[in-house]
């Protein structure tokens, strides 16, 4: 039998003259046309047949490994497949990690201290919440026992022993001390634990004369960093009086959180932030401040002191003394809006 084969770049083109090649029974077919080697094999599959059927004689051909140049752009497919590839782990892994994340366990990310109570954590102390499961859990203290528990304190004034006068940055991630002492949660937290529910903030006060009287907030929010923890506040109820909504002059709802280094206030002239030694959220400048200085008793001079402007004797504070009221301790608390322990 006589076949023809003509190698190019050791792939094997076409079958065609002039090339005449005697093959017989696994001659191995070694075809140099100066463009590199080509090696192809060639065997019967069976002896030939003798007679009218001798033109047929069936055989293997065996071609070396082809390698086939493509279009640049084509090389977009092997990115593509690759990619596909990681895409298929992703899924297995994610599959994998969801056989652990029953429903059952999803419902029982504690959110804020009324999660915690509802699951029947009483006593009150610093618990770990998750108010966003996209962000990071943190540590709170939860009040387990006003009224009713589960209440996330974001505030603590009792001895002054912790400072006030603080930068935006540690406004913003807390600071003092959680557990027995004086802190302030940090804007962050804060707006987490309010932005996905509805919020009911209560304020107790308590001044050096043993008073202590509350204020409670139906609506209490703060914003994202980026529209500087603004705050949202209102439905107020109460004994202490609506400081936070004073009047239209004073007016804390509705402002951007300010501190000595952070001038986001309505008081054209400076930084009420500076002025006042805290962050807070000032109008032009205030009728509350509960991050104001801690005084032992009263005080003279810039009203810098924890300040509530609607407390019982604000009002006759200058007489006869010129003294200005200070407050013993002061909380602030949220709880989910309506929540019925
Ligand atoms: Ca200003």
């Amino acid at each position: 039998m006589r076949l023809t084969a003509l190698c190019v770049c050791g792939t094997l083109l076409a079958f065609s003259s002039p090339s005449w090649i005697m093959a017989e029974e696994g001659v191995l077919l070694d075809l140099d046309k100066g463009f590199g080697p080509c090696t192809a094999t060639l065997r019967p599959e069976e002896p030939c047949r003798q007679g009218p059927h001798e033109g047929t004689c069936p055989y293997l051909f065996s071609l070396p490994p082809l390698t086939v140049q493509l279009p640049q752009q084509l090389r977009e497919l092997e990115r593509i497949v690759q990619d596909l590839e990681k895409l298929k782990d992703s899924v297995d892994e994610l599959r994998e990690m969801c056989a652990d994340c029953t429903v059952s366990k999803i419902s029982s990310v504690m959110r804020d201290c009324s999660d915690h109570l509802l699951r029947g954590h009483t006593e009150s102390g610093v618990y770990l919440v998750t108010p966003d499961l996209r962000s990071r859990s943190f540590p709170v203290f939860c009040d387990m026992e006003r009224d009713g528990g589960g209440w996330t304190v974001l505030q603590r004034r009792r001895d002054g022993s912790v400072s006030f006068n603080r930068s935006w940055a540690e406004y913003q991630s807390g600071f003092g001390d959680l557990h027995a002492g004086e802190f302030w949660l940090g804007n962050s937290m804060i707006h987490l634990l309010t932005r996905e529910r509805d919020m009911t903030l209560r304020v107790e006060l308590q001044d050096f004369d043993g008073v202590e009287e509350h204020a409670q907030y139906a609506l209490f929010r703060v914003a994202s960093e980026r529209l500087r923890y603004r705050l949202t506040v209102g439905g107020y109820s109460g004994t202490a009086g609506d400081a936070l909504r004073f009047n239209k002059r004073y007016d804390h709802n509705n402002r951007a959180f300010t501190t000595p280094d952070r001038d986001h206030d309505r008081y054209p002239s400076g930084n009420c932030g500076a002025y006042y030694s805290s962050g807070w959220w000032f109008d032009a400048c205030m009728a509350a401040n509960l991050n104001g200085r801690y005084y032992e008793g009263s005080y003279k001079g810039v009203r810098d002191g924890i300040f509530w402007g609607t407390w019982h004797n604000i009002s006759t504070e200058y007489y006869p003394t010129n003294d200005r009221q200070s407050f013993k301790s002061v909380r602030m608390m949220i709880r989910p809006k309506g929540f019925a322990p």
